[in-house]
């Protein structure tokens, strides 16, 4: 395992250019208005591209995150974002809002392109104060699609609860913001500038994060798999930020065929496709791994590169299962090979890594919904692996989820055992036991009648403690609420939970990163410990809890939907 604190401060490399831009107007106080709707949600703050283009708003967000810090002058922070519509011309603002707030350096990801887990390491390496990641993650983009903006702090983590309520806080007073008027800085070069009291760096966005894959994962016994004829993967960047990301690793360093990448090229509407690699966006490979001769081995990732998909050949890896897949075979791989200090996973993600985590006899944290929650955990040293059945998983190694770090955990995984991905995955359930899981979304459903669903069953659900219904025996119904280990702070209503006698589960949580209408998430999981139970499909096996679900909310009775929008 790397040690991670304190983390040793690394400095850039002389530069070859240097060059001062004269800016010959000295920043200017423009006065403004608050808009109320700057609360950050699960992660940053996402709205539809047209209510970012309003004048000022991304001003007043900005402002607003340097006010709440205590104002920008002499930090240094790294710039970037997931490639998206509207991200060129945010990075320009962003850049006269830092300079004229006296900041003393900008580290800016050459084009802007710079993915979430890739900025929190260069956080981390250079000792930034911090990072504005522009990106809406898996959301689509383009003209009529959404927008993002989320600060990370100098652990290289998203921000804590308390700095985005203060953000939001600043959000609702600000009457003016500082800029300077220069002209577009050229993201297109690397460079070395300065402007004002800022230095700026256009820097590669690649070389740092692919050193670091190197160092965790042994690259040579995975190149060896590669170039094995028998072995066949694919990758699908969703025309979202790994793209740059996957040629240098996958093929530049590992060897792999250009034509193992697809959608590698990184656009502004991302293809106008919706860059969350499920199985319903992620179609293209989906249906290849799921076709005839299928590669051994396929792997998407989102936007902005902190989601990853697993699939085997003709095998879907639930997010949940490759969490507790990862943790129970880490010791096999180079970077953590020393063993885990302890897990942790979302409230909603399965609990199959609580299995992994009894039998290595180390402790497995439960969190609310945010990669934000194990910030602290990891600070502390008491976290090595954690995940979420959202499709992110990572390590101690930056301070975000990570999807190519998976993609590379799987594929060093596969070199170490030389067996198919569902021969890995099956014989895992039949070590640890199976807990089957799926998540059903409800996508843009009508604000009022999602919250009255939330509503009646957080009324409903104490009620019906004790009860039977049918197989099952309901021991727990509450709002989950969480009370950091570290700094005991308290965060409440992180989802609804009905929790069984045999550990089966029903939870119903609202969506904090959808921009239209309201997302509903319904998740179900039943243990399984009979191996002969264990290969039944997943929906089939969960039947009863979705029956008693639809019973007990009435959401497809509510909302007038036939079926989820999206079944993972
Ligand atoms: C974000 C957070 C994740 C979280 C997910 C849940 O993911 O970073 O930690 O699990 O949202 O989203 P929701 O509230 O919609 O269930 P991402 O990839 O969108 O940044």
């Amino acid at each position: 395992m790397r040690e991670q604190t304190p983390h040793p401060k690394r400095v850039f490399p002389t530069p070859k250019t240097f060059y001062r831009i004269a800016a010959t107007m000295k920043p200017q106080t423009i006065p403004t208005r608050p808009f109320t709707d700057q609360r950050p949600g699960t992660s940053g703050l996402r709205k539809k591209v047209t209510v970012f283009q309003q004048p000022h708003y991304l001003e007043n967000f900005v402002q607003s995150t340097f006010n709440a810090l205590g104002g920008i002058r002499g930090k240094r922070l790294v710039l970037g974002g997931d490639g998206r519509f509207f991200n060129q011309q945010a990075l320009q603002t962003i850049i006269r809002l830092a300079v004229a707030g006296g900041a003393a350096g900008l580290l800016i990801a050459r084009n802007g392109i710079l993915s979430t887990p890739a900025a929190s390491h260069l956080i981390r390496k250079y000792g930034l104060d911090g990072g504005f990641i522009l990106s809406a993650s898996h959301n689509p983009g383009g003209p009529a699609g959404d927008f993002g903006i989320k600060f990370n702090i100098a652990n290289g983590g998203p921000a804590p609860e308390k700095l985005t309520e203060a953000i939001y806080a600043e959000s609702l007073k600000i009457s003016a913001f500082q800029i300077v008027d220069i002209a577009a800085v050229d993201l297109e070069r690397l460079s070395l500038s300065r402007i004002l009291e800022t230095e700026i760096r256009i820097i590669d966005p690649v070389a740092d994060y692919a050193d670091l894959m190197a160092e965790l994962f042994d690259f040579d016994l995975i190149a060896g798999l590669i170039a094995d004829s028998d072995f066949r993967f694919l990758y699908d960047a969703m025309h979202a930020v790994t793209g740059p990301y996957a040629e240098e690793i996958f093929c530049r360093r590992l060897g792999a065929a250009p034509d193992t990448l697809l959608n590698c090229t990184p656009k502004e509407d991302f293809g106008g496709g919706h860059p969350d690699p499920n199985l319903k966006y992620a179609r293209r490979l989906v249906d290849i791994m799921f076709g005839p001769a299928p590669p051994a081995f396929g792997a998407a990732s989102d936007g902005d590169g902190d989601r990853n998909m697993i699939l085997g050949a003709g095998f879907f890896v639930t997010p949940s299962d490759s969490l507790a897949v990862i943790a129970a075979n880490a010791h096999l791989v180079k970077g953590y090979r020393k063993g885990l200090k302890g897990v942790a996973r979302s409230m909603p993600t399965s609990q199959a890594i609580d299995r992994v985590a009894a039998r290595l006899g180390i402790d497995c944290y439960e969190t609310p919904t945010g990669w934000k929650f194990f910030g602290n955990l990891f600070d502390a040293g008491r976290l090595s692996i954690c995940g979420e059945e959202s499709f992110g998983t990572s390590s101690d190694h930056v301070r975000e989820k990570d999807g190519l770090w998976a993609v590379l955990f799987w594929l060093n995984l596969l070199a170490v055992k030389k067996l198919p991905v569902a021969e890995i995955v099956t014989r895992h359930w039949r070590d640890y036991g199976r807990n089957f899981y799926s998540r059903h979304d409800y996508e843009e459903i009508d604000s009022t009648i999602a919250d009255r669903i939330m509503e009646e069953l957080a009324q409903r659900g104490p009620g019906l403690i004790g009860r039977r219904c049918g197989r099952l025996q309901l021991t727990v119904a509450d709002d989950f609420s969480y009370r950091d280990p570290i700094d005991g702070s308290l965060s409440c209503n992180q989802g609804l939970r009905l929790l069984f006698a045999d550990q089966s589960r029903i939870i119903l949580r609202r969506s904090g990163t959808g921009t239209s209408g309201a997302t509903l998430r319904l998740y179900f999981e039943k243990p399984e410990n009979d191996p002969a139970a264990m290969m039944s499909e997943t929906q089939t096996a969960l039947a009863e809890l979705i029956d008693l679900a639809e019973e007990l909310t009435r959401l497809k009775e509510l909302t007038g939907r036939r079926e989820p929008t999206v079944i993972t």
